[in-house]
C-alpha cells in the first residue's frame, strides 16, 4: 500500500473503531433538542452529521482540522516562500489530521499527476452536449459519465467485505480528485477558447495545472488559483454540495455518481452559482447606473432597488455565519496585496462598505456579511478569466478536495445509509398548535 493510503488507513481506523464504540456504547444518550423552527429553516443549527475535515464557527469562519485560513497560509507547504500554500497540502491535512512535509505533498502532486488521464469518453460526452449547456452541466455530466471507471463499483460487485469498502473508496477519490483540473479546463477551452485545448503539464502543482490548461501560465494566476482552491475547498458538512455528496454516497453509490451530485447542488444560486451572479449583478449595476466608478449613494440606492424587486443581493448572507466571511477577507488581503486600480474590485470594496447596514436595516436577514463569493469573481475577472459562467466549476473542483476527503473517512468509519424521518405538515401542526383546523 502506498503510504499516504497507509497512513490515512492507520489514523483513520483507529477513529473508525471509536466512531464503532459510541456507536454501541452511546447511541441511547441525548445530545440536542430540536424546536420546530429548525425544522422550517431548513435543519439549521441541528446537530446531525458527523464530519471531522472541517468545522465553521458562526463567529470566526472556518478551521480545517483546527487550523484558520491565516495559520495554513503560515504553516501548509508553498512553491514560493512568498506563495501561497499548496492545496494538496490542505486535502492531506484534511485526510490525515497532520501538517505535512513538503515532501508529503510533492509526493500527493505527482500521485495524482500520474493518476490524471481523462478517459476519451468523458471529452466525447462533453462534445456531445450543445456548447450553450452550462460549464456547470458540462461539469456535472462529465464526472458523472466517469463512472465507468468506478474501483469501487467493480470491488462492489465482486462482493468485497465491508471492511475493505474504504480502500477502493480511496482510489475512486483520488483519481477525480486528480482527473478534475483537466475535465474543467476542456470545458473552459471548449466553450470560450475555440476548443483550442492545451495538454496537462505533469511536473506543474494541481492548481498550477488547472491554471496551465486554461492557458494561463503567470507566476501571478498560480498564486491567485492556489488560494482559491484552499480557501473553496471545505465548509464542514451541511452545506449543499457536502451533505448532497455524503447521502448519495451513504447509499454506497459510487465517488463519481455522489460527486456529481453534490455538483447540481453547488450550481444552484443560493450556494455556488452566487459566485457567478456577483459579477453579473455588479455589471447589471454598472450598465444601469452608466459607470463603472459608482458612488457610494449610487449603489446604496441600487441595493434597495435589486431587494425591492424581491431579488437577493448576491455574495451576501449566510446559512450558519453572523460575521465577515474570512475567506472573504483573505481574497480582500490577498487584492490589497497584488492588485491596483481595478474598478471591479474597487466596487467589491466599496460593496463591503455599503450592503451590510442596508442588509441590516431589512429586519429579517440573519446576516450582513459578506461570503467568500462576494470577492472570489472580480479576482479571477483581473486577471483574466472574465468568462463568469465558468466561475462556479472552479468552486466545484476545488470542493472535491474536502468533500471527497469525507466521503472516503464516512466509508471507513462505515457509516450507514442516511435516512431523516419526514411527516405531513398536519403532524407537526398538531404537536404545536393542536386546537387548529385547517385541512392542509
Ligand atoms: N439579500 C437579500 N435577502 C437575503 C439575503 C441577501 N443577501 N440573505 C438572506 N436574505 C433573506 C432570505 O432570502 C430570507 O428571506 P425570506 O424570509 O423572505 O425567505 C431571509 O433573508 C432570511 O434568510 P437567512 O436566514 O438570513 O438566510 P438563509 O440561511 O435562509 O440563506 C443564503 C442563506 C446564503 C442562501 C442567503 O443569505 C442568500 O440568499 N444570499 C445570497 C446568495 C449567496 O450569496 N449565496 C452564497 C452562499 C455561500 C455559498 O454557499 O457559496
Amino acid at each position: 500500500m502506498e503510504y499516504i493510503k497507509y497512513r490515512f488507513f492507520q489514523k483513520a481506523s483507529k477513529c473508525s473503531k471509536e466512531y464503532q464504540r459510541l456507536k454501541a456504547e452511546h447511541s441511547d444518550k441525548v445530545i440536542a433538542n430540536v424546536t420546530l423552527g429548525q425544522i422550517l429553516t431548513g435543519m439549521k443549527g441541528i446537530p446531525l452529521l458527523v464530519t471531522d475535515t472541517s468545522k465553521l464557527d458562526p463567529e470566526e469562519g472556518i478551521r480545517f482540522k483546527g487550523y484558520s485560513i491565516s495559520e495554513l497560509q503560515e504553516k501548509l507547504p508553498r512553491i514560493n516562500p512568498d506563495g501561497e500554500p499548496l492545496p494538496e497540502g490542505l486535502f492531506y491535512l484534511m485526510l490525515i489530521g497532520e501538517i505535512p512535509s513538503r515532501e508529503d505533498v510533492n509526493n500527493l502532486s505527482k500521485d495524482w499527476a500520474t493518476r490524471a488521464h481523462v478517459p476519451q469518453h468523458v471529452f466525447d460526452v462533453i462534445d456531445a452536449m450543445p456548447k450553450n449547456s452550462k460549464p456547470m452541466t458540462q461539469f456535472s455530466a462529465a464526472i458523472l459519465s466517469m463512472a465507468t471507471e468506478s474501483i469501487f463499483q467493480k470491488a462492489y460487485r465482486a462482493g468485497v467485505s465491508k471492511k475493505y469498502f474504504w480502500d477502493s473508496t480511496y482510489e475512486d477519490v483520488m483519481n477525480l480528485i486528480a482527473r478534475l483540473p483537466h475535465i474543467a479546463a476542456y470545458i473552459y477551452r471548449r466553450n470560450f477558447h475555440n476548443e483550442e485545448h492545451i495538454e496537462p503539464n505533469p511536473r506543474l502543482d494541481w492548481a498550477g495545472n488547472l491554471a496551465h490548461m486554461m492557458g494561463f501560465d503567470s507566476e501571478d494566476i498560480r498564486r491567485l488559483f492556489r488560494l482559491y482552491m484552499v480557501i473553496h475547498a471545505d465548509h464542514e458538512g451541511g452545506n449543499v454540495s457536502a451533505h448532497t455528496a455524503h447521502l448519495v454516497g451513504s447509499a454506497l453509490s459510487n465517488v463519481y455518481y455522489a460527486y456529481a451530485a453534490a455538483m447540481t447542488g453547488l450550481a444552484g444560486p443560493l450556494h455556488g452559482f452566487a459566485n457567478q451572479d456577483v459579477i453579473h449583478w455588479i455589471f447589471e449595476m454598472i450598465e444601469a447606473l452608466d459607470t463603472n466608478t459608482p458612488s457610494d449613494k449610487q449603489i446604496e440606492d441600487y441595493c434597495k432597488f435589486t431587494l425591492q424587486e424581491g431579488r437577493v443581493i448576491p455574495g451576501y448572507g449566510h446559512a450558519v455565519l453572523r460575521k465577515t466571511d474570512p475567506r472573504f477577507t483573505a481574497q480582500q488581503e490577498f487584492a490589497n496585496k497584488y492588485i491596483k486600480d481595478d474598478p471591479i474590485v474597487d466596487i467589491v470594496n466599496q460593496l463591503y462598505r455599503v450592503v451590510p447596514p442596508i442588509l441590516s436595516e431589512v429586519g429579517k436577514i440573519q446576516n450582513p456579511w459578506p461570503n467568500v463569493d462576494a470577492y472570489s469573481g472580480s479576482l479571477l475577472y483581473h486577471y483574466g478569466i472574465k468568462e463568469y459562467s465558468f466561475y462556479t466549476v472552479l468552486f466545484g473542483v476545488s470542493r472535491a478536495l474536502g468533500v471527497l476527503a469525507s466521503l472516503t473517512i464516512d466509508r471507513i468509519y462505515g457509516m450507514p445509509i442516511e435516512r431523516p424521518t419526514s411527516h405531513p405538515l398536519k403532524w407537526y401542526r398538531d404537536r404545536v398548535d393542536p386546537s387548529t383546523k385547517e385541512n392542509c
